[in-house]
């Protein structure tokens, strides 16, 4: 009898621990926004990577009611989909921000399982899901201006560039905006200078082994290349370490560089990603972000960029070169260079 009613009493207490969420596996998400910056990789030597975890570092250090969780997930893609769908689980966060082409289709999957998530992918296109938002840079044209500057150099007489007309391209992985813009887009730029400019492309394997990537520029620059660009993440480390001893020239995407090789490395690119993430945060803060859709941002909307005033680049490239290239930079952002962008 007594303890029937201490049962009911258990009983009625636990429902109404049920009732009010108490020891219930509600989603413990906390006040504010929380936001876990999933990193497809390692940091330390990928632009898109650095300049993302940046700017959430840096909104979050200007708005205290936001908390980022920056998760490295490493380099084997095929754990990638199980290791998101454990972190997500929980219920922690509000928000999954990340980035790279290939994130879509994981998010995609892992969203079926948590119908609230909602995801950010920047690096990536990608509509028609209502709890993914995609924004793609238009790597198209910052291919156009680094390949139209390697081609300025390769064509020159400074001091690397040699008489074959052959420029060096050396990347991790194939992939779609690899493919259909950036290499298309380099050898666009290149042939703007002088038609009978080839692009030799060759593929790493991976997005670490600087080894290969110094020993495939070992053999390019044998090939006749003399002006580089990468897609590479840390390995290209590789490739920088072979031309500062070989003497060859780099353009680099994506982020400035130039001290790490003075000389070598001839002109940075900008990839807009700390600004990008500060915006998205914004407006995800604000509950403003659009969710289904997908924005391409580039030159002329003001998200990629090359840095013009850098000892790195006034110091070891003409003046003549400088002016061109400077020229066809203004003429890319006031949308006065046609080009088609290729589907991808
Ligand atoms: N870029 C990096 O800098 N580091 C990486 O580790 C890296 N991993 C990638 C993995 C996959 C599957 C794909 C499709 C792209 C990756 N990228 C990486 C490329 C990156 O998303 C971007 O396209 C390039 O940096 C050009 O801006």
């Amino acid at each position: 009898m007594i303890n029937t009613r201490i049962a009911n009493v258990l009983l009625f207490l636990a429902m109404g621990a049920l009732a009010f969420g108490v020891g219930s596996k509600q989603p413990e998400q906390k006040k504010g926004l929380s936001v876990l910056v999933y990193i497809p990789g390692t940091v330390a030597g990928s632009p898109p990577y650095e300049l993302m975890v940046a700017g959430a570092e840096s909104f979050a250090g200007t708005h205290p009611e936001v908390s980022i969780k920056v998760y490295e997930a490493g380099f084997n893609q095929a754990e990638w989909e199980e290791q998101l769908t454990g972190l997500v689980a929980p219920g922690e966060y509000n928000l999954v921000l990340t980035s790279n082409p290939s994130l879509p289709e994981i998010c995609e999957a892992v969203g079926k399982k948590f119908p609230n998530q909602k995801f950010v992918i920047t690096d990536a296109d990608f509509s028609g899901n209502p709890q993914i938002s995609t924004y793609l840079f238009n790597q198209y044209e910052q291919s156009l201006y680094l390949g139209y500057l390697a081609g300025l150099i390769t064509t020159s007489n400074m001091k690397y560039a040699n008489r074959d007309k052959k420029i060096g391209f050396i990347a991790s992985q194939e992939y779609p905006l690899l493919n259909k813009h950036i290499v298309p887009g380099f050898l666009d730029g290149a042939r703007r200078v002088d038609p009978e400019i080839t692009v030799d492309l060759r593929i790493i394997g991976n997005w670490f082994d600087a080894n290969k990537a110094a020993d495939l520029a070992e053999g390019m620059i044998g090939a006749g290349s003399d002006v580089f660009a990468a897609i590479a993440g840390g390995a290209a480390q590789g490739l920088i370490k072979t031309a500062q001893d070989r003497g060859a020239y780099i353009v680099y995407h994506n982020i400035n560089v130039y001290k790490t090789a003075p000389g070598v490395i001839v002109g940075c690119g900008l990839m807009q990603q700390k600004k990008l993430t500060e915006e998205i945060l914004g407006d995800v803060l604000a509950g403003s972000i659009r969710y289904g859709i997908s924005k391409t941002v580039g030159a002329k909307e003001g998200y990629l960029d090359f840095i013009a005033d850098d000892p790195g680049y006034l110091d070891y490239v003409p003046e003549p070169i400088r002016t061109k290239f400077n020229a066809f930079m203004a003429d890319l952002k006031a949308g006065r260079i046609p080009y088609t962008l290729p589907e991808l």
